[in-house]
């Protein structure tokens, strides 16, 4: 069967991308939503989760005709470990970006790298303080090196909970100890869900989603709370900053680099060399008016939160960047970079190069960084993209819009300053219903929605609604295009959080950072019942993820749920041949942890489910 063909505008919301839709046509250049339509229908076994390839006796999938698979296991069983092993695999994204962070650290507290600093010791005090070391009158290197210690020990078997466990309110952590939940350590939960998901272990569907939402804790609470944390001590942590968003950010006339992937550490030298006064001088020298760097999904985030760079393009924006013809290299580290860029890079001048060993994409060059040789080969590859901009055919260069401005770097650190130092205010707006609630929109693109569509129009509603609306990840540049993430947004908010936003001069789409930095909204989120005496699962907040395809997302969603907050998920994941799983997601877990799962393809139904929960759990509050 024939499929129809499907419609630029149909595609995408922003003018941006639908420009180089129409160029990536034009020059045969093949996209996601191309494969998309080649891949679609789905296989409705996989789909539904039903599918086990866990032993060679199978693999099985479970029908009418076949409703055990060879073992005996049932399609409850079946799906729950696959979402099982999904969600360990998010985790262990996270979380091995996590442990690169400590090794990083570790080089510079130990003195073995020249590359790296400490740009904010006074972070890493503060948090080594807040951990139970032994900071006064000790030299900050030596706190540091204890710290490594601590946060090494958070991966392994011998601890009872992760360090920053410490940051739960009390009644959460009787919880989890209480239902068996509580993250221990990293690699030990997700080595349990391997393990439990091996033929013939854990055959309770239920006991294996409780150690699903154990595994993901260990994500949220100890991984990506590790990764954000020591980027911050390293890299600076994020104070307000201006920068700008979409593919106008490339520059006809300079050399552009861009980098792509996660970990700050590669692009945060990236950076230093595209300012090398001696590489600028010799990018003039071939004709270019100077050097650009501009980001792309996470690294983009890390990179715009702490240093104001410049934000290419989300998820589905990384092929359409190459299509401009004006991006000469484009470096990656790790997690979200698609193959399909070394062959769309192949339809141009553009060139694609791996830095860590762990992802390397063939077709691309690899260029191997450590902590010793980082800024030798960041010049290399500088000098590699001044060379390359020499092979660039400006007849085939477009660059499709004018950069749009944001306003970005809202760490917690930041929101408490702007506060006047104390939370006080922003519980004062709340109670006083003028923020009625907080819901932090965090994640990806998938070619499955019309790109950003759901990602902007939940924001939109939700601001309306009086709702603070905080954002990472890949949702940070949709909304950023549109214009969300300035000042003058307020005037698409509600009465209530205009006034919050004017009194302040912040937009009301607050940016938190990249994917491993929805550790801070948790933090804020704990930092917030604290203060109250309630748990996470009283305030009246919420998380969404609109438009999300990847393990992580699955993870942040888990762990975010097990932490108390109810959890808009844009389509399900692969459970729905479970009715048991289905239901433990969409309302069992309520019972269990005092949050859910919702599932909601329309924002503006989703938008009104999150005010429905925030309504209900600000009358229960007594705040109604
Ligand atoms: Fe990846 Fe973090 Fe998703 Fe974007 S948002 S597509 S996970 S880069 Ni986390
Ligand atoms: Fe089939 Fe059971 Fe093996 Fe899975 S573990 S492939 S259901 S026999």
């Amino acid at each position: 069967m024939a499929k129809k063909e499907l419609k630029i505008e149909d595609m995408s919301i922003h003018q941006d991308a639908m420009a180089m839709l129409a160029k990536a046509k034009a020059d045969g250049v093949e996209t996601a939503w191309d494969r998309l339509q080649q891949q679609t229908p789905h296989c409705n076994f996989g789909e539904g989760g039903v599918c086990c390839r866990n032993c060679v006796m199978g693999p099985c999938r479970i029908s009418k005709k076949g409703p055990l698979g060879v073992c005996g296991a049932n399609e409850d069983v079946i799906v729950a470990r696959n979402f099982g092993r999904f969600v360990a695999g998010g985790a262990a994204g996270h979380s091995d970006h996590g442990r690169d962070c400590i090794e990083a650290l570790e080089a510079v507290v130990e003195g073995k790298t020249d590359d790296y600093s400490l740009k904010d010791p006074d972070k890493l005090v503060r948090v080594a303080a807040e951990l139970g070391i032994k900071t006064d009158g000790r030299d900050v290197m030596d706190v540091g090196r204890e710290l490594v210690e601590l946060f090494f020990a958070d991966f392994g078997s011998r601890r009872k909970e992760v360090s920053f466990v410490c940051r739960v309110p009390e009644r959460r952590r009787e919880l989890w100890k209480r239902l068996g939940i509580m993250p221990r350590g990293v690699d030990r939960e997700i080595a349990e869900m391997m393990h439990r998901t091996h033929m013939g272990c854990d055959n309770d569907a239920p006991n294996t989603m409780l150690h699903a939402a154990r595994t993901c804790l260990a994500d949220g609470w100890g991984g990506s709370m590790i990764a954000t944390e020591i980027s911050d001590m390293l890299f600076g942590t994020p104070s307000p900053n201006p920068s700008k968003v979409n593919l106008g950010v490339l520059k006809e006339d300079h050399v552009n680099i861009l980098v792509h992937g996660h970990n700050p550490i590669v692009s945060e030298i990236i950076l230093e060399a595209v300012n090398n006064p001696e590489l600028v001088a010799l990018a003039r020298k071939q004709g270019a008016e100077g050097i650009n760097l501009a980001g792309l999904c996470c690294t983009g985030n890390e990179l715009m939160m702490r240093q104001g760079i410049p934000m290419a393009g989300n998820h589905l924006m990384t092929e359409l960047a190459i299509v401009t013809g004006a991006v000469e290299l484009i470096i990656v580290d790790y997690q979200c970079i698609m193959p399909s860029l070394v062959q769309v890079g192949n339809c141009y001048h553009t060139r694609i190069v791996t830095t860590a060993d762990k992802a390397k994409f063939t077709g691309a060059e690899h260029y191997k960084f450590t902590m010793q040789n980082a800024r030798e080969q960041a010049e290399k590859l500088v000098r590699l993209a001044i060379e390359l901009y020499t092979k660039r055919n400006p007849d085939r260069v477009e660059i499709p819009a004018e950069p749009v401005d944001i306003m970005t770097g809202f760490s917690n650190e930041a929101v408490l300053q702007a506060l006047g130092g104390s939370l006080t205010p922003l519980i004062d707006a709340i109670k006083a219903g003028k923020i009625r609630g907080v819901v932090g929109i965090v994640g990806c693109n998938n070619p499955k929605f019309k790109h950003d569509y759901c990602n902007v129009t939940l924001a939109r509603e939700l601001i309306k609604k009086d709702i603070l609306v905080l954002v990472t990840g890949c949702v940070t540049t949709a909304l950023g295009k549109v214009g969300l993430l300035m000042p003058d947004a307020k005037s698409e908010a509600g009465a209530g959080l205009q006034e919050v936003c004017g009194a302040l001069g912040v937009p009301p789409v607050l940016h938190v950072g990249s994917c491993v930095d929805n550790a801070r909204i948790l933090q804020l989120c704990a930092l917030i019942a604290n203060e109250l005496g309630v748990d996470i699962s009283d305030l009246p907040v919420g998380a969404s993820s609109p438009e999300w395809y990847s393990e992580k997302a699955a993870a942040i969603g888990t762990y975010a749920v097990a932490s108390g907050i109810y959890t808009h998920l844009g389509l399900p994941p692969n459970i729905t041949g479970s009715k048991v799983v289905t239901d433990i997601a969409l309302s069992g877990l309520d019972e269990l942890v005092g949050a859910c799962f919702v599932v909601e393809p329309d924002p503006v139904k989703a938008a009104e489910l999150l005010d429905a929960r925030i309504q209900q759990k600000r009358e229960a509050l007594g705040i109604g």
